[in-house]
């Protein structure tokens, strides 16, 4: 097989990078990274040899290429079939890609004002309006699908899907600016980041000495 090179941004800061990430890991597919950093005068070329829409990540397999977090998770589920990363079955499919589906189109409210920043604590923060709302219905999506579908394991559908990914950056964010996701939610957010190779981001997003100083003023 062709090798795979994934194009992330800064660790601590790039929530879309975050997602792919912790997909091919799970997929057990060995991959290489080029990391861009954000905000500098060179970004935007140094992006474009990768990708075509400007953005992280994107991912380069052989003549392929993959320019979008959910589009690189499915193309991992592809690749790495045995490693599970949709549920097996297809109605639990079906709500596994609705929830990641709503997750990568939605919630721009809690994104804007609560920007991802795993190396930060913000005390005293309390959401209103919409980001408060966000918060609410991702709250309820956890507690729904651990209840109906978590038997297998501490995920959301048990074992680590692809659903998962794409919450594991909500999951730093309810962290670093102190939210309450009750008593399901921190028993989900507890295991996203007792996870392995989460945990292996976020130590080397500890240990990252870029610093984008307009993500650093919020809040
Ligand atoms: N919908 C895209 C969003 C990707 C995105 O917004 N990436 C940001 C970094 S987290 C980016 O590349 N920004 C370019 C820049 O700031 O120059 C995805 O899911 O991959």
């Amino acid at each position: 097989m062709d090798a795979l090179t994934l194009v992330i941004a800064n660790r601590n800061y790039s929530s879309w990078s975050l997602r792919p990430w912790l997909a091919l890991k799970h997929a057990g597919l060995p991959f290489e990274e080029v990391i861009i950093p954000l905000d500098k005068p060179e970004t935007r070329t140094a992006i474009l040899a990768y990708s075509p829409s400007g953005r992280v990540p994107a991912l380069r397999h052989g003549d392929v290429r993959v320019w979008d977090s959910l589009a690189i998770c499915e193309y991992a589920a592809e690749l790495a079939p045995n490693a599970k990363l949709w549920p097996e079955d297809r109605a639990v499919r079906a709500v596994a890609r609705s929830v990641s589906a709503e997750m990568h189109s939605g919630f721009a409210s809690l994104r804007e004002q609560m920007t991802m920043n795993i190396r930060r604590k913000v005390a005293g923060v309390v959401p209103t309006g919409s980001t408060a709302a966000d918060i609410a219905r991702i709250v309820e999506l956890w507690t729904e699908c651990r209840s109906r579908f978590g038997k297998g394991g501490p995920f959301l559908f048990g074992t680590f899907t692809i659903a998962d990914a794409m919450f594991a950056p909500v999951v730093t964010r309810f962290r670093t600016y102190g939210v309450d996701a009750g008593k399901v939610g921190e028993a989900y957010i507890d295991a996203l980041f007792a996870d392995p190779a989460m945990a292996e981001w976020v130590k080397a997003a500890h240990e990252e000495t870029l610093v984008i100083e307009k993500y650093e003023q919020h809040a």
